[in-house]
């Protein structure tokens, strides 16, 4: 029977009560007198699974049953985060469980508290991936994520003495209620030995490939919830193991003198998530790992594929679409070359047409650093065959780029799947866009940029592979478990059918100028703000008052995301208080969450400033209340999800042309605050939305960042043209922020004018402070304020990554819906 809510689960306080207590019991083997908080929250759990699990099975059978096309979601990272509260909010029960809590004597948010968070990823593109998975269960798509069972997640970040210590994440130490181990459906995946060319008797040739060791794959299943939805999909992480016979033929038991490292090797495939650091190219660990995952997922849809068409490939495209999130998954494209040619016995066109036919790339970054290559001999070593396979790939290819420029040799050398060189590198970008039949960047400025900056040529090429689909972020756990305050009140006032369309937030809009909504939007901010006070207290011990403006700046660590340009303003600001105690100023704080990889020195050295910065300000008598600066440590999934209700304004100040897209910047300004942003990424998009009057606009513009470059860029110009720039610089090389050290804080200064300032920090300085000032301005205005926030949340309804996927469905997956009953 359908809930008032209109969700198909319909489980009584009472009901649930019973089933936490029975779980207590049975499952977590202890009982209501001595169960601590952990097992109450198991309890939970595993009352929540019992609903969960039969829809998952409903769904799997479905599916099955009628053979409807899917898409497998290929990703290294899925920062999945909390799931208790998710899940509760999909089936509709999370009232009913807070309340069966409340009786039994907890409170829900306190037991919330207890769940680790899965952080499977390093920041926006395993964040996305989560948001994706929970869209397509609610949209009712058949779909499976597809990653690696971590046992270490991102590291775990304590500030000592300023500087970020890094910890490992031990988020399964005491289980995982969410998971469910498959070993039925564990899958070998070969690594390194040789390839032997078989002559066969009619002539032909055959390749076979001995490998040198072989690891196990066992998958680790997490229950995706849809929201209101009959739809549980799966998200099918592996986990890595020694085999139980290592497959030694008589060339490799020479070869390999350390066959306990090789036993090593296999289990230490799934132990830890790479950040992403400075360079991986060298890191033969990583390429196992995605070669390990890929491998183990094409035989996983194959395994599903035969079940229903046997040996009869010509379906295959049909029913099967892989996205690869970034070129990490690239591997998978020689590996299903592979597995058509060697193991099906398909030949090269009919093997070949089925790739290209099912494969699709979305790419992440522009940045030349982030951008993967391989080198040649690393790839010999551990994947003999693929690299033939590749090798053919980029022959047959380098023909196509012959046909189209003949007699170009500049073009061949500039396409080709190899860069040669001292150090000749497989460059994995080129080979996606050669194996995949759609290519999408995540934002609209940053798929122009992928075709004419990136991959010019192959646009002319394949000008129909390119499409732009712009990211998304899911409203059920980004406004409505993290923002409850909020949520009812857009509920009481629209309906509650938001949640799962988003654009109805539009209905919003004629209450921005109400002073009785207004005033009621203000209160819920408020209250969220003065839960992060005690957040903030017990974190840190800094205090800071709700009175003030909450300017948050989260997300990772990085030169082009411009931390340190909030810093100087900071540091203008606070000079400018010295000077003039008594200046125009609504109070601030300055909130920074960031995680610096940790091989990152200047990313580092910038946690490090933020820090002495901010113990200087706030323990400055002459400042009070007027500025303060807070570190909060360990930046995660579930500190966002107390940062982000609580903001007033949202900084998004990359250099134009660096953040593909973003998604941060969608989740505070569907909560209502506002953008202080560059026209990059997606914030150009949340400009057209929410209005640019409502939002604090600054800075070069792409073409601007562009020119400014060609130009030939002078941060010294900045240093000497203005003033107060030069002086927050100097004071960086004295101990002001140190004591007894000067020049511990100088690198961010070197960095800007001995190093040229890449980012253009001193070219967008002004810019930056002249929009603060506007910021800073209409905040006084209370009624301006609350008008341009509620308008913010009124028109983010775009930003739902349901959309995102009824883009992909449309522009690259073309799914069917399937409804389970
Ligand atoms: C990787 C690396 C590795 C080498 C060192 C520097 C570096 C810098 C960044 C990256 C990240 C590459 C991929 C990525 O995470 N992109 C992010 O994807 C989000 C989801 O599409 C998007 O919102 C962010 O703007 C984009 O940076």
């Amino acid at each position: 029977a359908p809930t008032a809510e209109g969700f198909a689960v319909d489980v009584s306080v009472e009901q649930f009560k019973e089933s936490i207590v029975r779980n207590l019991n049975t499952t977590l083997g202890t009982d209501v007198e001595k169960a601590s908080d952990k097992a109450w929250w198991g309890a939970t759990a595993a009352a929540v699974n019992e609903l969960v699990f039969s829809r998952l099975s409903q769904t799997q059978k479905t599916h099955l049953n009628k053979d409807t096309r899917a898409v497998h979601y290929l990703s290294l990272e899925f920062l999945m985060g909390r799931l208790m509260g998710n899940n509760l909010q999909s089936l509709g029960l999370f009232e009913n469980a807070a309340q069966a809590l409340k009786e039994l004597g907890h409170e829900i948010t306190d037991l919330a508290e207890e769940e680790p968070d899965m952080a499977l990823g390093n920041g926006g593109l395993g964040r996305l991936a989560a948001c994706f998975i929970d869209s397509l269960a609610s949209l009712n798509y058949p779909a499976i994520g597809y990653g690696i069972h971590y046992e270490h997640g991102l590291f775990r970040q304590t500030i000592q003495q300023g500087r970020q210590i890094e910890r490992p994440d031990s988020w399964r130490e005491y289980g995982n209620p969410w998971e469910i181990c498959r070993p039925e459906s564990t899958q070998e995946v070969p690594l390194f030995g040789y390839v032997e060319t078989v002559f066969e008797n009619d002539g032909s040739l055959r390749k076979v490939w001995h490998p040198g060791s072989v690891i196990k794959g066992v998958p680790w299943d997490i229950p995706i919830v849809g929201y209101k939805g009959t739809t549980v999909n799966i998200l099918r992480l592996w986990e890595s193991r020694a085999s139980e016979f290592f497959d030694w033929d008589a060339f490799n038991a020479g070869a390999y003198k350390d066959a306990q490292g090789e036993q090593n090797l296999a289990e230490t495939v799934s132990k830890v998530l790479y950040p992403n650091d400075e360079t991986e190219a060298g890191k033969q660990l990583r390429l196992v790992q995605q070669y390990f995952f890929c491998a183990c997922s094409l035989k996983d849809i194959m395994r599903r594929y035969k079940r229903a068409h046997g040996n009869d490939f010509s379906k295959y495209a049909e029913q099967i679409v892989i996205q690869l999130n970034d070129t990490h998954p690239t591997v998978a494209i020689p590996e299903l070359m592979r597995v058509f040619m060697d193991e099906e016995g398909l030949n090269w066109e009919d093997a070949w047409a089925i790739c290209q036919n099912a494969f699709a790339y979305t790419n992440h970054t522009l940045l030349p650093e982030a951008l993967e290559k391989w080198p040649v001999y690393l790839f010999e070593r551990v994947l003999p065959r693929h690299l033939e396979i590749i090798y053919e790939i980029n022959r047959r290819f380098l023909d196509e780029v012959e046909a189209q420029w003949p007699g170009d040799d500049a073009k061949k050398i500039k396409l080709s799947l190899i860069e040669e060189g001292a150090q000749r590198m497989i460059r994995m970008g080129n080979l996606c866009v050669v194996g995949s039949y759609k290519v999408n960047g995540v934002a609209a400025v940053h798929s122009e940029l992928v075709k004419s900056d990136l991959f010019p040529e192959f646009y002319e090429m394949w000008p129909e592979k390119f499409v732009n689909v712009t990211n998304g972020v899911t409203p059920r756990r980004w406004l409505k478990a993290c923002n409850p305050r909020l949520s009812s009140l857009i509920s009481e006032t629209i309906g509650s059918d938001w949640p799962g369309q988003l654009d109805k937030l539009v209905a919003l809009k004629p209450y921005a100028d109400k002073p009785a909504f207004q005033k009621k939007y203000m209160q819920a901010k408020r209250e969220n703000k003065l839960e992060l006070v005690n957040t903030i207290r017990e974190l840190t011990g800094v205090e800071v008052s709700p009175d003030a403006i909450f300017d948050v700046l989260i997300k990772r660590l990085h030169e082009y995301k411009r931390q340190h340009l909030n810093l100087l303003h900071i540091l203008a600001l606070y000079r400018r208080l010295l000077e003039n105690p008594n200046m125009d100023f609504h109070p601030m704080v300055f909130l920074f969450g960031a995680k610096a990889a940790p091989g990152y020195k200047l990313a580092k050295e910038i946690i490090y400033a933020i820090n002495k910065v901010a113990d200087r300000i706030n323990n400055d008598p002459r400042i009070k209340d007027k500025l303060k600066v807070v570190f909060l440590p360990n930046y995660r999934v579930s500190l966002a999800e107390k940062l982000i209700p609580a903001a007033d304004l949202s900084e998004q100040i990359s250099t134009a042309g660096y953040e593909a897209s973003g998604t941060g910047n969608m989740k505070m300004a569907l909560n209502g605050a506002l953008t202080m942003g560059t026209m990059d990424g997606a914030n150009i998009e949340i400009a057209e939305e929410a209005g640019e009057e409502n939002m604090f606009i600054f800075g070069l513009s792409v073409d601007e960042v562009k020119e400014t470059k060609a130009k030939g860029y002078n941060p010294w110009d900045y240093y000497y043209g203005n003033p107060e720039i030069k002086a927050v610089l100097d004071w960086l090389d004295t101990d002001y922020f140190t004591p007894g050290e000067p020049g511990a804080l100088s690198a961010i200064k070197r960095s800007l004018l001995d190093g040229g300032d890449p980012y253009l920090v001193l070219a967008d300085f002004e810019s930056y402070s002249e929009a603060h000032k506007r910021a800073n301005e209409m905040y006084k205005d209370q009624k301006a304020w609350a008008k341009s926030a509620i308008l913010n949340t009124a028109q983010m309804g775009k930003f739902t990554s349901d959309r995102s996927i009824e883009d992909y469905v449309e522009r690259i997956w073309s799914l069917k819906k399937c409804d389970v009953k």
